[in-house]
C-alpha cells in the first residue's frame, strides 16, 4: 500500500467525520512506529488534505465535511506542535505573515508559523482574509525584516500583487523582504509579481527566511 492508499484507508474517515480521538491514536502509532513528527505531517496529515481536496473536486464530498477535516487537521497539528517546531535558535528576524484577502485557508500558515517560532523566529500574525491596508500597517508598526503571504485560491492569487503595490506606494517596499506560498502559488508567480521569494512548504519557509537573514557573502 502507498501512502496516499494508507492516507485514504486509515485517515481519511476519521478526518471528515471528525473523529480527531481515532486521528490522534493513528498518529501516535506512526511515531511509535518511528515516524517522525515531520513526516506525519507530509505524508499523512496533508496527504488526507490533498485527497479531501481531490474528493471535493470530485463533488464526492462537500464543503461541510472539508471543514470538519480542516477543524481535525488543526487539533491535531497542535498536539504535536511542539514536536515538528524543530530546534529553537533565538533572534532570527522578525516576520508578519498572513493569508491574503479573500483567503480563508490558515493551515498552511499555522504550519509555517509553527515553524518559524520553531527556529527561533518572531512572527506576527495577520490571520486570515488580511487586507493590503492590513499588511501595510504592520510594516509601518512593526518594522518587520520579511513579509510573508500565503493564497491557496487561485481567485486570491492576485491579491499578493495588491499588497505589493500598496507597500511600493507607501515607500515600504524597499524596507522589507516580501515572500510568498500556498498551492497555487509558484516561483514563476514570485518573479512575475516581484516578490523576493517563494516557498513550496513550510521547511521551504524557514529556509528562505533564514537565507533573506543572512545572505551569503
Ligand atoms: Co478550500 N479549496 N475552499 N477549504 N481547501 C482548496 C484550496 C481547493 C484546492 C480544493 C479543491 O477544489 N481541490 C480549492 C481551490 C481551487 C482553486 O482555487 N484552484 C478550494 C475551494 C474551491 C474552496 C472554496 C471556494 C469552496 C467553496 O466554498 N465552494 C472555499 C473558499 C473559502 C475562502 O477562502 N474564501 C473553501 C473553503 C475551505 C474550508 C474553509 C472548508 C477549508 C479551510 C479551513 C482552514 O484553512 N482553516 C478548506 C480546505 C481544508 C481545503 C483543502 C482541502 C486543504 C487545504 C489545506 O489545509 N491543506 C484544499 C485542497 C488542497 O489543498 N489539496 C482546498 C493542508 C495545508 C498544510 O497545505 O495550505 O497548501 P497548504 O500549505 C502548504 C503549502 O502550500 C505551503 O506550506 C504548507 C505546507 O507545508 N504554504 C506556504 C502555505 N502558505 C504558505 C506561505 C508561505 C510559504 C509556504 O509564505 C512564504
Amino acid at each position: 500500500m502507498n501512502e496516499t492508499q494508507y492516507a485514504e484507508e486509515f485517515y481519511f474517515e476519521p478526518f471528515i467525520r471528525g473523529n480527531d480521538g481515532r486521528v490522534e491514536e493513528l498518529v501516535r502509532q506512526d511515531i511509535r512506529e518511528g515516524m517522525s513528527a515531520a513526516d506525519v505531517v507530509s505524508r499523512r496529515l496533508i496527504a488526507t488534505m490533498e485527497i479531501v481536496g481531490r474528493k471535493f473536486q470530485n463533488a464526492e464530498i462537500f464543503v461541510p465535511e472539508m471543514m470538519i477535516a480542516a477543524r481535525s487537521m488543526s487539533t491535531v497539528l497542535a498536539k504535536i506542535k511542539d514536536q515538528i517546531s524543530g530546534e529553537s535558535s533565538e533572534g532570527q528576524g522578525l516576520v508578519c505573515i498572513g493569508t491574503v484577502k479573500g483567503d480563508l485557508h490558515d493551515i498552511g500558515k499555522n504550519l509555517v508559523i509553527t515553524m518559524l517560532e520553531g527556529h527561533g523566529f518572531r512572527v506576527i500574525d495577520l490571520g486570515v482574509s488580511a487586507s493590503a491596508d492590513k499588511f501595510v500597517k504592520a510594516v509601518q508598526d512593526e518594522n518587520p525584516d520579511i513579509v510573508a503571504m500565503s493564497a491557496l485560491l487561485t481567485t486570491t492569487m492576485s491579491e499578493m500583487v495588491v499588497v505589493l503595490n500598496a507597500l511600493g506606494k507607501e515607500g515600504l517596499r524597499d524596507r522589507v523582504k516580501v515572500i510568498i506560498g500556498g498551492a497555487p502559488v509558484t516561483q514563476a508567480y514570485a518573479a512575475q509579481i516581484g516578490a523576493d521569494g517563494y516557498a513550496a512548504d513550510a521547511p521551504g519557509a524557514v529556509n528562505l527566511c533564514r537565507t533573506i537573514m543572512r545572505p551569503a557573502l
